[in-house]
């Protein structure tokens, strides 16, 4: 089951320009920063809102770190903006082989490590109505009460 947003991501090109857009227009502020390398970005979450669920919602600022990542590609063709989202789910490889099953590509054999900790695959775009689509579980320590068992 999906149970959630688990964040936005959001392309851009100079990820410290847009933490500054995001905190002094709207007061968000940076709950976690990382680097990751696999994946050719540098991030920077900024934290929504809890949910009922004890869990959270973010905004994942994306920043590439080299020219061949899939970031680089997408802001290369389409500027700044949003480029994908995510949902949080208890068990991202249960979903990800029911979503399989329907014939939705799903872009990886087994789930990589995605933000701070968590498991994440992705969806093709042109199989979801042109919006790549990201599947997290979240890793245990984030409060939200996924990755048991992971
Ligand atoms: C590409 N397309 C998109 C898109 N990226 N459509 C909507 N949203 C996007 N973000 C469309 C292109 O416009 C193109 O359409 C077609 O898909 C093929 O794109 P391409 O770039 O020419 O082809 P590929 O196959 O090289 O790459 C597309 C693909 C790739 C989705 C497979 O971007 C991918 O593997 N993405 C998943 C990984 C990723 O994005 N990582 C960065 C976030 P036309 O009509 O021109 O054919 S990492 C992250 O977020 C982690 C850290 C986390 O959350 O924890």
């Amino acid at each position: 089951m999906l149970t959630r947003i688990d964040h936005i991501g959001i392309a851009c090109f100079d990820l410290d320009a847009t933490v500054e857009f995001y905190r002094a227009t709207y007061g968000f502020e940076v709950f976690h920063t990382e680097t990751n390398e696999e994946q050719g970005i540098r991030e920077a979450m900024l934290r929504i809102n809890g949910t009922d669920d004890g869990g959270a919602s973010y905004l994942q600022l994306l920043e590439p770190t080299r020219e061949d990542s899939t970031v680089a590609k997408w802001l290369a063709r389409n500027g700044e903006g949003v480029h994908h989202i995510a949902f949080g789910t208890a068990d991202v490889d249960g979903e990800a082989e029911q979503i399989r099953g329907k014939g939705i590509r799903v872009l990886y054999d087994e789930p990589r490590i995605g933000s701070m900790g968590s498991r994440i695959t992705f969806l093709h775009p042109k199989d979801c109505h042109g919006v790549l689509t990201e599947l997290v579980t979240s890793a245990p320590a984030d409060g939200t009460g996924e990755g048991q068992g992971h």
